[in-house]
């Protein structure tokens, strides 16, 4: 179960994930949340990078020690994550984004929320799990090569006329609702209290997507997720799974 989660917020760090791994490494306990105002090196998976501009957004990350859980499972948690800033964009300000399987919020077709989970073994156990989420909240503009696929809240609110986003109450939305939906998830170590919920909400459900994995790259058309959070295909009337990590999943047409 996670409880208790605990407060930290930085003027400036490299990356709040590689925080809590030092913190992680210190013996910290699970549910400290580190925060910071801007990230001098943030990093998005697979070495990409994460723009986090000063006092713009939200990059915020979280310690788990989930104890028992498989090394199998630890993908999963991107997944509820994704869930958890779904909800907590929808109820803080009836934003109504969809998820990207696996750690993409998008409205309005673009990209709002990135989500990067990383974990360390030992012994052959997994030692702890760090959840690091970034949120565009005041950004009105992205560097050239994103804008066309980036958004922030307020930008969107622009949209509807309703307000500005605030980023220390997000944040806090966010973990309340990770801690709701983390609780389900680790009863089972699963999705199977939390995929109906998630695939009202994933982004591109029947429609026609196109893989990109190291080899390959083909359409197919998404169904849902199974049980752990793995994305199921249609190629050509047969079933396949698409595991976390594996590929990139686009869309036909544009980003999502
Ligand atoms: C992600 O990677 O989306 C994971 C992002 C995780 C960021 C958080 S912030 C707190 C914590 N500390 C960190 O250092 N990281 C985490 P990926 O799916 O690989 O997407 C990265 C791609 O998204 C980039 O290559 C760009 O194309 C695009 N991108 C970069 N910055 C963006 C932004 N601010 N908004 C929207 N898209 C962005």
């Amino acid at each position: 179960m996670l409880r208790d989660i605990r407060y930290e917020y930085y003027e400036s760090v490299d990356s709040t994930n590689d925080r809590i791994k030092m913190r992680a490494h210190e013996d910290e306990t699970q549910g400290l949340v580190i925060s910071a105002g801007e990230q001098t090196a943030g990093k998005g998976r697979i070495g990409r990078k994460w723009e986090s501009p000063k006092e713009e957004s939200i990059y915020t990350s979280l310690l788990l020690r989930p104890d028992e859980l498989s090394v199998e499972s630890v993908s999963t948690i991107t997944v509820v994550a994704a869930m958890a800033v779904r909800d907590a964009l929808y109820r803080k300000y009836g934003l109504s984004g969809q998820i990207k399987w696996p750690n993409d919020i998008v409205l309005d077709g673009k990209k709002i929320c990135g989500i990067l989970t990383e974990m360390e073994m030992r012994e052959g156990k997994i030692w702890y799990v760090v959840v690091g989420i970034g949120v565009n909240v005041h950004n009105k503009d992205f560097p050239e090569d994103i804008s066309f696929k980036a958004t922030s809240v307020d930008l969107e609110l622009a949209k509807i006329g309703a307000g500005q986003g605030h980023r220390k109450e997000l944040t806090t939305e966010i973990w309340n609702s990770f801690e709701k939906y983390y609780n389900i998830f680790i009863r089972t170590q699963d999705m199977t209290g939390l995929k109906e919920e998630y695939e009202k909400y994933l982004a591109n459900r029947g429609n026609r997507v196109r893989i990109e994995d190291r080899e390959n790259s083909y359409e197919a058309t998404a169904i849902g997720i199974n049980n752990r959070g793995e994305l199921l295909v249609d190629v050509d009337g047969e079933e396949r799974v698409i595991r976390t990590g594996e590929v990139s999943v686009r869309g036909i047409y544009g980003y999502v």
